[in-house]
C-alpha cells in the first residue's frame, strides 16, 4: 500500500541510494524533478545560440572548430536531459510547447548577448564555470537518470570551462586592445553569472524541498559562495579585475566576501524582460517549425518500419 511505498522510498533517499524511474515516487518528487531537468534541458537548447552567433565569426579555424564542437555537446546535452525526463513520464512535444509558450523557463543568462568574441571565452570561464559548480553536486542527486546524465556532463562542461579560460590566457597575452575586450567582457558577464545560481536562500521556494529530498544538495547562496571563492584566485592568474568593489577575503569566515547581486534584475530577467529573451524565444520557435519536416519524417518511417515487422 501507499504508506509502505512511502517509507520505502523515504528510506531509499536517506540511505544515499538512487530512486529509478520504475520505483514509486511522490507526485511532488515527480513534478520538482521534471521542473528542474526540463528548466535545465531548454537552458542547454537555448544555451546555443548567445555563442553559436559567434560560429561564423570565430577568427581562426581552429577557434572556429573548438567552438563547433562546444556547441554540439550542448546539443548533447540537452538531448540527455530530456530524455532523463521522459523516464518520468514527461512528453518531450509538451515540455517544448511549454518552453515555447513561456510556461517553462530557461537560464537567465541565455538572455544577455554576446557582443565580442571575449565573451566566448568569458562564458566558457564564467558560465561554464558556474554551470560545473551548480552540477558536480547534482551527480550525487537523489534521481538516477539525473545523477548520472550530469556524470557526463560536468565531464565535458570542465572541458569547455578550459577552453574558456584558455582563450583568455590568450586575449590577456595579446594586443591592449584584446586585453579590453577581455576587460569589458568580464564586467559585462561577472554578475549575471553569479545570479545563475538562483534566488538568495531566504527568497528560494523551491530550495528547502528539493534538499530535504536530495534533488538539490546545497542551497543556491552556498554554491554562488563556492563558485567566487573558486573564480578569484583564476582571475588573479589571468590578471583581470572582477567588478565587485565588496569582493575581499574574510580570514575569519575562509570565504570570500562579496556584492549582492542585483536579485530585481534576475527577477526581471526570469520575468521575460531581459535584454535578448524575445530574441531567444524567436529563435528557438522557428528552429522548431523549420524541424517539423524532419520530425515529420522521422515519425513516418519509424511507422513503416513497424508496419513491416508486423508483416
Ligand atoms: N534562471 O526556488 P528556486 C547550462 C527560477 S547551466 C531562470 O531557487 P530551484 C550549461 C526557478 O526555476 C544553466 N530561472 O528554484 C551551459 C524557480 O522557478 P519555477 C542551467 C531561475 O529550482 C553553459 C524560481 O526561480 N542549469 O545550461 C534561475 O530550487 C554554457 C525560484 O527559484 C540548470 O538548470 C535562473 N538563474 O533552484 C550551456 C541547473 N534561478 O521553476 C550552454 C539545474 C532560479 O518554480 C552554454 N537547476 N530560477 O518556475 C538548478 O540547480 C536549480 O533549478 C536552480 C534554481 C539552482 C537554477
Amino acid at each position: 500500500d501507499e504508506a509502505e511505498l512511502r517509507a520505502h522510498f523515504e528510506a531509499t533517499v536517506a540511505a544515499d541510494r538512487r530512486v529509478e524511474p520504475r520505483d514509486w515516487m511522490p507526485d511532488g518528487y515527480r513534478a520538482t524533478l521534471v521542473r528542474q531537468i526540463a528548466q535545465h534541458a531548454h537552458s542547454e537548447i537555448i544555451g546555443m545560440q548567445p555563442e553559436g552567433d559567434w560560429i561564423t565569426r570565430a577568427p581562426s579555424l581552429r577557434r572556429k572548430a573548438i567552438l563547433f564542437a562546444k556547441v554540439q555537446d550542448e546539443a548533447g546535452h540537452g538531448l540527455y536531459l530530456y530524455g532523463a525526463a521522459e523516464t518520468l513520464g514527461a512528453d518531450r512535444d509538451e515540455l517544448t510547447r511549454r518552453l515555447l509558450s513561456g510556461r517553462q523557463k530557461y537560464s537567465s543568462i541565455f538572455n544577455y548577448p554576446t557582443l565580442t568574441f571575449a565573451d566566448v571565452g568569458v562564458i566558457g570561464w564564467l558560465v561554464d564555470g558556474a554551470a560545473i559548480c551548480n552540477q558536480v553536486p547534482l551527480c550525487r542527486s537523489s534521481y538516477g537518470p539525473y545523477a548520472r546524465a550530469m556524470v557526463r556532463v560536468c565531464k565535458e562542461e570542465s572541458f569547455h570551462q578550459r577552453q574558456g579560460y584558455e582563450l583568455l590566457w590568450t586575449m590577456m597575452r595579446g594586443t591592449p586592445a584584446q586585453r579590453e575586450l577581455v576587460r569589458d567582457a568580464v564586467d559585462r558577464w561577472w554578475w549575471p553569472s553569479l545570479m545563475m545560481f538562483g534566488p538568495p536562500d531566504a527568497a528560494s521556494p523551491n530550495s528547502a524541498r528539493s534538499m530535504a529530498w536530495r534533488i538539490k544538495r546545497h542551497s543556491n547562496d552556498e554554491l554562488r559562495q563556492r563558485f567566487v571563492d573558486m573564480t578569484v584566485p583564476q582571475a588573479e592568474r589571468l590578471g583581470v579585475t572582477l567588478p565587485d568593489p565588496e569582493l575581499a577575503w574574510n580570514e575569519e569566515r575562509g570565504h570570500y566576501d562579496f556584492g549582492t547581486p542585483d536579485f530585481a534584475e534576475l527577477a526581471r530577467v526570469i520575468g521575460g524582460d531581459g535584454p535578448c529573451n524575445a530574441e531567444r524565444l524567436a529563435r528557438r520557435t522557428a528552429a522548431h517549425e523549420d524541424g517539423a519536416w524532419v520530425r515529420a519524417a522521422a515519425s513516418a518511417h519509424a511507422a513503416r518500419r513497424a508496419a513491416r515487422e508486423r508483416a
